[in-house]
């Protein structure tokens, strides 16, 4: 969830950092195996890091002590630390220089045998982070400097057990020049500071400072900040009374972007002591922002360092969208200091022992806080755009992998979001009481401790004398299972007999060897929770009464039953008349559902559902089925060179009316008062995405499914054309902007009104948004109009264009929207724009934001990167190619716009291989990219 889509700064980073020592070559690099795990022979107790901010580099003296790790087999075992590109300077045991008989150093290893029991090694090396460009490690971005250790960073600034089972305690120590780097930070509390002498007679002044962390981390949590930055103060008063000094630091004058950043840490602590009893454990809790950042923010131990797409905001330069991921990203990171930094990871495979458990804790605070349905509606509309396709692909592994070549490329919503949807599902079966204790069992049993995701399973199996035994295969098979249902009502017995059968997901073609696609074929069935409903010709809700139950009893109208067969037979009794089958209400398993309905059974559901994620459920499928079957015809007509697709899809496609009239419903309640959910109206408007539809289909064809898409939108947008401009001028804004979630849902439905009226008549459309654009007073409103006339293209597109970059030419982060809605135009031309906009002054391949905003946003255009001509697969292997110089974890998330290749026509097959062979072919190709790059080609 952390991914930023757009954002950033400039960095002022010069060479890329592999030159340095180059990387290892994808055939050596070693595949990692969960299987072969083996406790460390050596712990580390304790470590003193000096930091020196000099001139030529930074020098870092660590001093460990260590001990000999009870747990491990090898009692001789050597001490192994991890490096990379470190210039080491010395090397002492017991403050003796360490002989060569005693160590072998190479470019990534020092081994030492012939330890004692106990012992310190002090090392000292030198690092260059103003030429990291890898932005792992310590790194240089325009304010200052900055690091990330997570997943192994922490290895690249000095020799370290690098592994997340080694917790130590760490006290840091920064030098540096204190006009230049007048803010120094590390993990803990500040324990002393002042100043030093100048390197040299007459040089700068230089100041420093020390802290202490209290509590035992595993190296990947380790953080220094050494930077000029503004800080917005304040204090946080936690249930049992102590006081936490929160600060947030931005680049110098952001300050009045930072206010609702703090805002939202407030309300995530008060609300994990509320729902979850865990109180903030620290005396200072800070969060950096940094323009040039890999992903979305990391939640080192009391100085969290954050994209600054996750900090900054201000009603004219952040969207309702920003907005709500500034509130859920400060939620997640602030909610791992529990899960995640208290309780950690024995080893990189338990990944989502801690990131699915957050999530699913954020998506908890988000419902909370924001409106709950919409809130889930969200998160599966990212599950199937994103995470289906991703356990369908080259790519598929399980929830907790058992092989990796970069641990890096595992950060998935394979690890994140379905991680999430399991911890969703054990609450499910455990209900929040039973839930609850599991967590607080969990946190009695693990305090301090770096465990499995068997422990996490176990605390929630005691607590609850649930037994999860089955349910645990949930983390070990990929692959997004199917859910056959089938009702069969008997009117004489008034018995309505629902058969459930779990089918495991389809084998992957050209699956890669190191994936677990093995596992994912085993005939073992998974424990699936099926909350459900059955709905009367009326659409109200039956009770559900199972048989064998007090028929005396009140029954209840929602039930969650537990498939544990791979087929089973459930039998509602005393229900009179067929009922319509409401199943996985509020989604209660990430599987895909095979339940055969009628469009008037949908449209029943869609109108009354008392499940508000089945009325969307229902609408998406009629919207589908709709889209894929006009897209089907369309793509079976023969080609006429004269003809567009567009052009063909009007004559092809006759939309049925029920469906405009459902639509239709879901206005009028809007307009007449009877719905004050304008969030939810927006959600069940808006059509399933072109990278979820394409699942469905045998042979995707692109530029069939866009035209089939926009055509049902025209359909839409003609036959409401009265009620979406009533609705277009009633939820024009009031009074000024706000980011509450009622204020957004109005926005979001106004929006979404405006698309459809443009798809219908994109002339009025263009007209609204040009206006819309000029008068808006905050960037929600802006950028939607923004985003919908470069979409149209023509001089209005071009004049906002302008505007809007002369208007914002010094915010980056507005300049990543601007980038990014040029990039997903869907625009025949886009490629050559976007090709334009690399040499613009504005993009910078170095900037992780710039590259997602245009590179990535040209990526996830479907009709235009899956060009038939191959232009777009040749440019983002080019491009791919260019930044796997500079940063390979980048340039390897960027790879994965290559995911779904081989569902498309052999053309385009074609086409997509050849890219992908030239870049596995390029020599010194990281082995970030060069594992994508590899499973893609299976
Ligand atoms: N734990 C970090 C992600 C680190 C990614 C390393 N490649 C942010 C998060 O999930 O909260
Ligand atoms: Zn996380």
């Amino acid at each position: 969830m952390t991914t930023p889509t757009t954002t950033t700064a400039t960095t002022t980073a010069t060479a890329p950092a592999g030159a340095a020592s180059p990387q290892t070559p994808p055939a050596s690099a070693p595949l990692i195996r969960l299987c072969d795990y083996a406790p460390p022979a050596f712990l580390v107790d304790r470590v003193d890091l000096e930091i020196d901010f000099a001139e030529q580099g930074a020098i870092v003296s660590a001093t460990l002590a260590l001990r000999r790790n009870p747990q491990s087999s090898d009692t001789s075992a050597p001490l192994l630390l991890d490096g990379a590109e470190l210039e080491t300077l010395s090397l002492a045991l017991d403050g003796v220089e360490l002989p060569p008989a005693r160590h072998r150093l190479t470019a990534d290893s020092l081994t030492i045998t012939d330890l004692p029991d106990a012992c310190t090694l002090t090392t000292r090396v030198r690092i260059q982070p103003d030429s990291n460009t890898h932005l792992s490690g310590l790194y240089r971005s325009a304010d200052g400097y900055f690091t990330q250790c997570e997943a192994q960073g922490f290895r690249r600034i000095t020799w370290f057990p690098d592994r997340p089972d080694v917790m130590a305690r760490f006290t840091v120590t920064l030098h540096a020049e204190r006009e230049r780097l007048p803010v120094l930070l590390a993990n803990g509390n500040p324990v002393g500071s002042g100043d030093e002498a100048p390197a040299m007679p007459g040089g700068a002044a230089r100041h420093w400072a020390r802290w202490q962390d209290p509590f035992p981390k595993p190296s990947y949590l380790f953080a220094v900040v050494a930077a000029r930055l503004d800080v917005l103060r304040d204090e946080f008063l936690t249930a049992s009374g102590r006081r936490v000094q929160l600060a947030i630091y931005v680049e110098p004058g952001k300050l009045d972007q930072c206010g609702h950043a703090m805002a939202a840490l407030k309300q995530a602590m008060r609300w994990d002591e509320q729902r979850f009893g865990l109180e903030c454990d620290l005396d200072h809790y800070m969060i950096v922002a940094v323009g040039d950042f890999n992903m979305g923010a990391m939640e080192n131990k009391g100085l969290n360092i954050f994209n600054t797409k996750y900090v900054l905001a201000r009603p004219d330069l952040a969207t309702d969208h920003d907005y709500e991921g500034i509130d859920r990203v400060v939620a997640h990171e602030y909610f791992h200091n529990w899960t995640g930094n208290r309780v950690t990871c024995r080893d990189w495979f338990q990944l989502s022992l801690k990131e699915g458990l957050t999530v699913f804790r954020d998506q908890e605070f988000g419902a909370d806080v924001h409106q709950p349905s919409v809130a889930r509606i969200r998160e599966v509309r990212t599950l199937r755009a994103a995470q289906f396709p991703e356990d369908a692909g080259p790519m598929r592994h399980p929830v907790r992998p058992s092989a990796y070549v970069e641990i890096n490329n595992f950060y998935t919503a394979t690890v994140y979001e379905k991680g999430a949807e399991v911890v969703r599902m054990i609450h499910t079966l455990l209900g929040e009481d039973a839930f609850r204790a599991g967590m607080d069992l969990y946190f009695a049993r693990h305090d301090g401790q770096a465990v499995t995701c068997e422990d996490f399973v176990s605390a929630m199996a005691d607590a609850s004398n649930v037994d999860l035994a089955q349910f645990m295969r949930w983390y070990e098979r990929a692959g997004t299972p199917r859910l056959v249902a089938r009702g069969q009502h008997d009117p004489v017995t008034q018995r309505y007999t629902l058969t459930l059968t779990q089918l495991p997901p389809a084998p992957v073609a050209g699956e890669a060897e190191s994936s677990t696609a093995a596992a994912a074929d085993a005939p073992t069935p998974l424990h699936i929770p099926v909350t459900l409903g059955l709905l009367g010709a009326d659409g109200a809700d039956l009770p559900l009464r199972l048989a064998g139950e007090d028929a005396g009893a009140s029954a209840p109208t929602t039930r969650t039953l537990s498939l544990t067969a791979t087929t089973q037979k459930f039998v509602f009794e005393g229900i009179t008349a067929t009922p319509a089958p409401s199943l996985l209400r509020n989604f209660s398993a990430p599987v895909r559902l095979d339940l055969p309905a009628s469009d008037d059974e949908l449209a029943l559901r869609m109108a009354h559902d008392s499940d508000a994620f089945n009325r969307w459920e229902a609408g998406q499928q009629l919207a589908s089925r709709l889209i894929l079957g006009a897209a089907a015809r369309l793509s079976a007509l023969p080609a006429n060179a004269d003809e567009s697709v567009a052009a063909r899809e009007v004559a092809a496609n006759e939309w049925p009316e029920s469906f405009a009239n459902a639509a239709a419903r879901i206005l009028d309640a809007v307009i007449d008062g009877t719905s004050a959910d304008p969030a939810f109206a927006a959600e069940a408007l808006a059509l399933p995405s072109e990278a979820t539809l394409a699942e469905e289909m045998t042979v995707v064809d692109p530029d069939a499914l866009f035209a089939a898409r926009m055509g049902l939108r025209r359909f839409l947008g003609t036959r409401l054309s009265e009620r979406l401009h009533t609705l277009y001028d009633a939820l024009a804004p009031s009074g000024s902007y706000l980011p509450t979630s009622a204020d957004a849902g109005r926005r979001a439905l106004r929006h979404l009104c405006l698309d459809l009226i443009a798809a219908a008549d994109a002339e009025a459309g263009c007209a609204l948004a040009a206006r819309q654009f000029a008068a808006a007073d905050n960037m929600s409103d802006q950028y939607a109009a923004l985003v919908l006339l470069a979409h149209h293209g023509g001089a209005a597109a071009e004049q906002a264009l302008a505007d809007f970059h002369a208007r914002w030419r010094h915010e980056a982060l507005a300049l990543d929207k601007w980038l990014l809605a040029q990039a997903t135009s869907r625009r025949p031309d886009t490629l050559a724009v976007v090709r334009r906009l690399l040499a613009h002054a504005d993009f910078d391949l170095r900037n992780p934001n710039k590259v997602y905003a245009l590179l990535r946003g040209f990526g996830a255009n479907h009709v235009r990167f899956h060009a038939a001509d191959g232009a777009g697969y040749r440019f983002l292997a080019e491009q791919t190619l260019a930044l796997d110089a500079i940063n390979p974890q980048v340039a390897a998330r960027l790879a994965r716009c290559f995911d779904r290749w081989r569902r498309f026509d052999a053309g385009r097959q074609a086409q997509a291989r050849a890219a992908l062979e030239r870049l596995a072919a390029h020599a010194g190709l990281s082995r970030d990219v060069a594992e994508i790059v590899s499973r893609a080609l299976g």
